[in-house]
């Protein structure tokens, strides 16, 4: 938990920037997943987070302003072992943050991609976040030097050691699991592909797209950028897309015409829930 911040006594004084180096930041976290908390156990936890899932420290002005976008379906166990970790790390790290989970609904082919696109668009309508984490609902940072904040030059991608590779890259152009991009670098790789249904693939896509933005891939240190996943088997409705082969041939020719450009949906809720926003949203079906 963190220490009690002081009473602010003149609301209408400027804050001071939040040291560069945050004061609550432990290093290496014991992460485990024997027992699945409750939303009121990890509300309990976390009384500064407001309506929404949104936080910012009271007595520093943060160096950033993070979006938390978490494609989803059918992994509540997931989102509550996640939310459990995430907030208080967020703010051991003095981060203005809010956390949105997109939900799509029906039972259509799952698009990730797709949902994170939606995130980025309803995300960008709440506050000017100057940094944009896309971030898989099973994978636990362990280590809050991991900073959720953008590399101001280049699209970064995050989870470089999962357990689950032996906490190391599988291969140098990996992009998948939790990157983060500022809005203008997301904008510049015209967002993320809208027409890979169903699993992998598109995270190859987006590696390619930076590449022919012409930008580079930036990375934190492997040492810091360690995560578990939830162990889990393929989900029903994310069958492996035959087509992600033919897809990614494609990219060069495809990427400014797929993306943020073309982006279409319904948004059929929104709510903000305690610890989160939940955007539900039919996004179509695989063609
Ligand atoms: N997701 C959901 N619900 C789904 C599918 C995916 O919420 O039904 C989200 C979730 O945030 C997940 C992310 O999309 O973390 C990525 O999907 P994934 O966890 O299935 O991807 P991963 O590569 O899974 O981790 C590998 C599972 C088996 C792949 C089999 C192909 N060889
Ligand atoms: C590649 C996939 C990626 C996927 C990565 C790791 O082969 O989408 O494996 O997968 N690319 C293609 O299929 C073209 S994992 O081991 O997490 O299941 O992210």
């Amino acid at each position: 938990l963190l220490p009690r911040e002081p009473f602010r006594s003149d609301p209408a004084q400027p804050l001071p920037y939040c040291p560069e180096r945050s004061p609550y930041l432990i290093g290496p976290l014991t992460v485990s997943f024997s027992r699945v908390p409750t939303l009121e156990q990890i509300q309990a936890k976390n009384p500064a987070v407001s309506e929404g899932g949104r936080y910012q420290p009271s007595t520093c002005e943060p160096r950033s302003r993070t979006a938390i976008i978490i494609p989803h379906r059918n992994r509540e166990t997931h989102l509550g072992h996640l939310l459990y970790y995430l907030h208080p790390f967020l703010q051991r790290q003095q981060l203005q943050y809010g956390i949105y989970v997109v939900h799509q609904a029906g039972n259509s082919t799952f698009n990730r991609a797709k949902l994170l696109n939606v995130g980025v668009k309803e995300a960008l309508k709440d506050e000017e976040w100057d940094c944009l984490f896309l971030h898989d609902v099973d994978l636990i940072p362990e280590n809050d030097h991991n900073l959720y904040t953008c590399d101001p030059w280049n699209p970064k991608h995050v989870s470089v050691a999962m357990n689950k590779f032996g906490y190391s890259l599988p291969y140098p152009q990996y992009f998948g699991g939790v990157s983060a991009l500022t809005p203008d670098q997301y904008m510049k790789i015209n967002g993320f592909p809208n027409e890979y249904w169903g699993w992998g693939g598109e995270d190859d896509d987006i590696a390619t797209r930076v590449r022919l933005a012409g930008m580079k891939i930036a990375r934190p240190p492997i040492s810091i950028g360690h995560y578990k996943m939830v162990k889990h088997k393929g989900d029903k409705g994310n069958e492996e897309n035959p087509h992600r082969f033919d897809l990614l041939i494609r990219t060069q020719r495809m990427w400014t015409q797929d993306g943020m450009n073309s982006l279409t949906y319904t948004l059929l809720a929104k709510h903000l829930h305690p610890l989160y926003t939940n955007l539900t949203v039919d996004i179509g079906t695989d063609p």
